[in-house]
């Protein structure tokens, strides 16, 4: 017999006339990229204040770059999950669906989402450091490494001279106001909002399941473990999101 979350959720999901769905770290950890928070996370061995914060860049910008080049390197070979590819489809099959992301690794692209909105920047762009505005892409499907990719390098620069930077958003950075407002705006309109492997703690993206709520939307969490949105959600969906996922839409 079908789960009686999931049977509710895609009844709601049919009569939705909007949907978002909101994604962290979890969503790629079955790609093998490693996840933040809880065991085996990034935060468990390195420490966000010494590398993911303007401050550690100002200070030591060689350690920052060896970290996102090992990063790069750990993210290259990974490719799109089933979870990433049913977010994909759902692009196509909803009549309005909004993928708001945490993540940095560019999988959902790779798996064909193409109005995603990236919350927190992407590993795979460089930026000057210097506030030119350039902007420089490396190839993150095992194409050839570039700006700042290859080890014992001196560290890239910009045109202008300066340095340039992973273009991700650091923990006391702003989010670029267009992508939080628009997800945000998302968030407020829609009926159904599927909050997809992460841990709820980072804002502001945390807030977008209870604005959301709060405007009246079902809110689901799909994770494998409880946050602390899931006293307050209105579905949980317990387990991978790489089988959720996919039973959801089988469902469908
Ligand atoms: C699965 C699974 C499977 C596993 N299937 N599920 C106190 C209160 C409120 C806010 C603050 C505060 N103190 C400081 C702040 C602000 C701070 C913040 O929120 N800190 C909190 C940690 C307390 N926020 C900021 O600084 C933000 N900026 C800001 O607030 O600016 C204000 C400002 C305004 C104007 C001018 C100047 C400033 C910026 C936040 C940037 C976060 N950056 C990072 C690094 C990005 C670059 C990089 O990758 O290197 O973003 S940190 C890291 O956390 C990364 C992630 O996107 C983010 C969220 O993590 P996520 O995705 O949730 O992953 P995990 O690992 O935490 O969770 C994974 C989940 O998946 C778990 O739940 C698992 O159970 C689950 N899972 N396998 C389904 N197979
Ligand atoms: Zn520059």
């Amino acid at each position: 017999m079908p789960d009686v979350g999931l049977t509710l959720v895609l009844a709601c999901l049919r009569a939705a006339r909007s949907v978002v769905a909101t994604t962290g770290a979890g969503i790629s950890a079955e790609s093998g990229v490693p996840t933040f928070r809880g065991s085996g996370g990034l935060w468990r061995t390195f420490s966000a204040s010494d590398l993911a914060t303007p401050e550690a860049f100002a200070r030591d910008p060689r350690l920052v770059w060896e970290w996102y080049r090992w990063r790069r390197d750990r993210i290259r070979p990974a490719k799109p999950n089933a979870g990433h590819f049913v977010l994909a489809r759902f692009e196509r099959t909803l009549p309005h669906f909004q993928l708001v992301t945490q993540n940095v690794d560019g999988l959902h692209q790779r798996a064909g989402s193409r109005t995603l909105i990236e919350l927190h920047g992407n590993i795979w762009r460089s930026r000057c450091a210097s506030g030119c505005g350039r902007v420089t892409e490396v190839s993150g499907d095992g194409g050839p490494a570039r700006s700042g990719d290859a080890p014992g390098t001196a560290l890239p620069t910009c045109t202008c001279g300066g340095l340039l930077r992973p273009d991700v958003v650091w923990f006391g950075e702003a989010l670029e106001p267009g992508n939080i407002e628009r997800a945000m705006d998302a968030a407020r309109a829609c009926d159904v909002l599927l909050v997809v492997g992460t841990s709820a703690v980072v804002y502001p993206a945390a807030a977008l399941p209870r604005v959301a709520h709060a405007a009246g939307a079902l809110v689901v969490e799909i994770n494998v473990e409880d946050t602390p949105l899931t006293a307050e959600a209105d579905v949980v969906l317990r387990g991978p999101a790489a089988e959720v996922l996919p039973a959801l839409e089988a469902l469908s």
